[in-house]
């Protein structure tokens, strides 16, 4: 399994991600490392996506499988990405800044294609997830290098220590549910930092940090990457809220003929 190109010291890690709610490491893997892993997520796309339930694969077009945009639960359907998501440098990561055990949840792939991959609505992924205590993190791989032109991330710093979540409505984007809906006030203009970042570039947040990226406004370059979510383990799924959410919004998007 792949081992760290940098030195992780976790100790700093984990000062940086409790004063900021996000850490970057640049970069985690090295280029023979990132070669690999565009490698396996070509043989997967070929031979994997094609047996994903529809609801699991979205696409920008769904006539069009180029326009690939999104993925859930990769390490559910492939030992190298199961493989990936429990690799001791991530997973003791989630571990060191949730102060607890993590647990692997949720393998995804994330792309905004060429010229048409839409913005991510500023969100806090602990609005999804349904838990009790809100403790999760996610790690985010950039599979190709990543700007302000393609869709970099942004995250606002310290908004993770908010009580409760900002409100969320309908975003209309695929993928991305729901967005915050009063986004853009002054702190969060003046708290907003951008990762851009070359192949191998990762990036941590917790649950209730905000976060967004642009569209992708290149007609050449896709912004292609991986995510990495563990949940604490005294964190509690309200499966009852969370079927029911998911069940909804699977009709709604089939009714629209997005998936
Ligand atoms: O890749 C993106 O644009 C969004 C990723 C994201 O929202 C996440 O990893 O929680």
């Amino acid at each position: 399994m792949p081992t760290a190109a940098n030195e992780i010291d976790l100790a700093k890690i984990r000062t940086e991600f409790d004063r900021d709610g996000y850490v970057a490491v640049r970069p985690l893997f090295d280029a023979a490392t990132m070669a690999e892993i565009n490698r396996e997520l070509e043989r997967y796309i070929a031979d994997i996506v094609p047996k994903m339930p529809d609801s699991e694969v979205y696409y920008e077009d769904r006539n069009d499988r180029s326009t690939l945009k999104q993925m859930q639960k990769m390490s559910v359907y492939d030992d190298y990405f199961r493989d990936l998501i429990e690799t001791d440098v991530i997973h003791d990561m989630a571990a060191a800044v949730l102060g607890e055990e993590a647990v692997v949840q949720n393998l995804q792939y994330f792309n905004k294609p060429a010229g048409i991959g839409q913005a991510t609505p500023p969100h806090q992924d602990g609005y999804y997830f349904h838990l009790t205590p809100c403790k999760a993190v996610t790690g985010w791989l950039a599979l190709e290098p990543v700007d302000h032109e393609n869709g970099c991330i942004h995250y606002v710093r310290g908004s993770h220590k908010a009580t409760g979540f900002r409100p969320h409505g309908r975003s209309n984007v695929l993928g991305f549910s729901q967005g915050i809906t009063d986004f853009g006030t002054d702190a969060d203009k003046a708290n907003t930092e951008a990762f851009p970042g070359d192949v191998g570039t990762f990036l941590m947040h917790d649950a209730r940090t905000v976060h967004w990226a642009g569209a992708n406004r290149s007609a050449t370059r896709s912004r292609r990457a991986l995510g990495f979510v563990y949940f604490g383990k005294s964190a509690r799924i309200d499966q009852e809220a969370k079927a029911a959410y998911q069940a909804k919004l699977d009709a709604d998007l089939r009714a629209a003929n997005k998936i």
